[in-house]
């Protein structure tokens, strides 16, 4: 059994142990466990293949866990899950694919309505059964109903990006201990960049096909073969999601992972420019076609003009190489064509991270932590921003706390500074929140005292499109608000937008020089890639945030700049590339 499996499995026993009402505590195990063995890159099975470590050395996995995951490797099923499972419903779990559905309402559902299977609910739904179970009424009714269908659509089944790379990441490092394997990339939406990914394209270049294609199948994580043949192979592998593998000659290498990266429409775009120039593209390279000769096919008696790297393939139609992130057909052959494809920008740019918690609210680490976590990654400056007293679910500052906080960051920032230069700029933040009737969450006497205010949504969020719009263009023109964190708040395969004129909200934003955020989060990339671009053209500056919750949580970053990339944006239109100086003279007047 691969890691995904086993993380399957124990997140299964916790969804049916919380149907079931069992102790909150029994349920966190089974999901911490399966979080931590979900995000290892390194298998189960190797750590407990070495006699010198231990299933028990991970985090959340104490004697108990451990026995069952070898249960799991040694009979492919645990006892208890066997169990469990066979005194559930079988619709639990089609049920809980509906955003906002957790084991609890399921159960509720089934009692009281016996519904056996989504389509039965939303029948259920649309008679107005629901909105008789106690605690459910209308609103909760009309809001399930649009979110059946939100969990039907095949769309949102899709692995998120990062999930993809912690794959693919791994999937690589494991190809390139085959000495076989001459190069290898990662092609398809993975490296497009897109929010989700369907499945793993993988394009690598050696002289044995058959040797590097039985390297996966033997990788522990296969879990089965789909597709064989002499030069390419389909499996399945962790968390179920296929995988490609396309093997070529090192001539081709450039044209196969040009053609895999895809996308389709940029593909279909650079094969018509090249029939313009009496030139066909495949996977194999680019060669000139002679008169009359069937297009599809690999011309068997013309050598190729182009295959060994992308550059080359780019360069035979004319064109600079494209970044992977802009191939989504639009503009950007003509863009190439006329060399005004934006400078994407890139990691490296990134000096500064403006949004992120504490244990103060519901961060895990301390500010403390946070900020030697910050240096460790090389930024020049961070806000830190906490809750506003709103979030009381998250403990959330008053007042009185804020300013201790904040006074806290006075002491650090002088102490950082004690013997020169200070490795680390730290700025007092809050992410205030927009509240459901108006107004913000803390006076604009303590907002001035402030160098950063985020201000975000977080409840209400149902509420129609102009008073969500409302309410935020009000934020907007706060003159202490600095940015709009995560504007649209959705959180991809999990909950749509809330019902916002995007539109206004950027135009208020230019009016006024507020920032949009685009929060990186992996969830969230919010603002997502359109937005992101009609925002520059509209002349609104950005800001790419982590949103972090513990001194992990600034590793998400490159999510964000991918998202940003793909929205053609340049270190320019982002503010935290700035030093701090320069950004501090962007800022509205009233707070620099
Ligand atoms: P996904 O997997 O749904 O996230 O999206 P992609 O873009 O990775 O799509 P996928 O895996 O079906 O194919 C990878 C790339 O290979 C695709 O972007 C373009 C190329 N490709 C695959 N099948 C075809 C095809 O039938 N015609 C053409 N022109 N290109 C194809
Ligand atoms: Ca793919
Ligand atoms: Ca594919
Ligand atoms: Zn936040």
């Amino acid at each position: 059994m691969t890691n995904a499996d086993i993380a399957a499995v124990f997140d299964q026993i916790a969804d049916i142990l919380e149907y079931q009402g069992a102790g909150i505590f029994r349920v966190r195990a089974y999901r911490t466990a399966a979080r931590t063995i979900g995000n290892m890159i390194e298998s189960l099975a190797t750590i407990r293949a070495d006699a010198t470590r231990s299933l028990t050395d991970l985090e959340g996995i104490g004697t108990d866990l451990a026995g069952k995951i070898e249960t799991l490797q040694n009979t492919g099923t645990l006892p208890l899950l066997e169990e469990l499972q066979a005194a559930m419903p079988p619709a639990v779990f089609e049920l809980m694919r509906v955003p906002g559905l957790g084991p609890k309402k399921v159960k509720l559902l089934i009692d009281e309505l016996g519904v056996t299977s989504l389509d039965d609910l939303e029948r259920a739904c649309r008679d107005g059964s629901v909105q008789q179970i106690k605690g459910f009424g209308n609103k909760t009714q009309t809001i399930i109903l649009k979110n059946i269908a939100f969990a039907k659509n095949p769309a949102h089944a899709r692995l998120l990006w990062s999930d993809a790379d912690t794959i693919v990441q791994s999937l690589l490092a494991y190809m390139r201990i085959c000495t076989q394997v001459k190069k290898i990339d990662a092609a398809g939406s993975w490296r497009r960049g897109q929010e989700t990914v369907g499945d793993i394209d993988i394009v690598v270049s050696s002289d044995h096909a058959q040797t590097v294609m039985h390297h996966l199948h033997a990788w522990p994580e296969t879990s089965s073969v789909l597709l064989s043949g002499d030069t390419k192979t389909s499996v399945r592998g962790p968390r179920n999601v296929q995988i490609d593998l396309r093997v070529v000659g090192d001539e081709s290498f450039g044209a196969a992972l040009q053609y895999f990266t895809g996308s389709k429409e940029h593909n279909v775009r650079l094969r018509s420019r090249a029939r313009e120039r009496g030139l066909t593209i495949n996977e194999y390279g680019v060669y000139k076609l002679t008169q009359g000769e069937a297009e599809a096919a690999r011309p068997a008696h013309s050598a190729s003009i182009a295959g060994e790297t992308e550059l080359d393939i780019y360069r035979a139609v004319g064109l600079p190489w494209i970044p992977p992130e802009l191939r989504e057909g639009g503009d950007e052959i003509i863009r190439a064509e006329r060399d005004k494809l934006p400078r994407l920008l890139n990691q490296e740019d990134i000096r500064g991270d403006l949004h992120m918690h504490t244990s103060a609210t519901d961060g895990e680490n301390t500010l403390a932590e946070m900020i030697h976590a910050a240096i460790a990654h090389g930024l020049e400056y961070i806000a830190i921003t906490d809750h506003g007293q709103r979030v009381t679910m998250a403990h959330g500052l008053d007042k009185k706390r804020l300013l201790a906080q904040w006074e806290e960051i006075d002491r650090l920032n002088e102490s950082l500074a004690e013997n020169g230069p200070p490795a680390i700029v730290v700025l007092k933040g809050i992410e205030v929140d927009m509240l459901e009737n108006g107004g913000l969450d803390l006076p604009n006497d303590v907002l001035k005292q402030a160098d950063w205010v985020v201000a975000s949504l977080h409840y209400g969020q149902k509420q129609p499109r102009d008073r969500i719009t409302a309410r935020i263009i009000e934020a907007i023109e706060n003159p202490h608000v600095s940015s709009i964190g995560h504007p649209t708040g959705r959180l991809i395969n999990r909950r749509p937008a809330y019902d916002v004129d995007i539109e206004a909200v950027i135009e208020a934003a230019a009016r006024t020089g507020t920032f949009l955020e685009i929060n990186a989060n992996p969830w969230r990339l919010d603002l997502n890639d359109h937005h992101a671009a009609a925002a520059k053209k509209a002349g609104v500056k950005m800001v790419i945030s982590t949103d972090a919750h513990s001194t992990r949580g600034f590793d998400v970053m490159r999510c964000g700049i991918l998202q940003a990339r793909r929205a053609g944006l340049e270190a320019g239109d982002i503010v935290n590339t700035r030093t701090l100086g320069d950004l501090r003279q962007l800022m509205k007047p009233q707070l620099s």
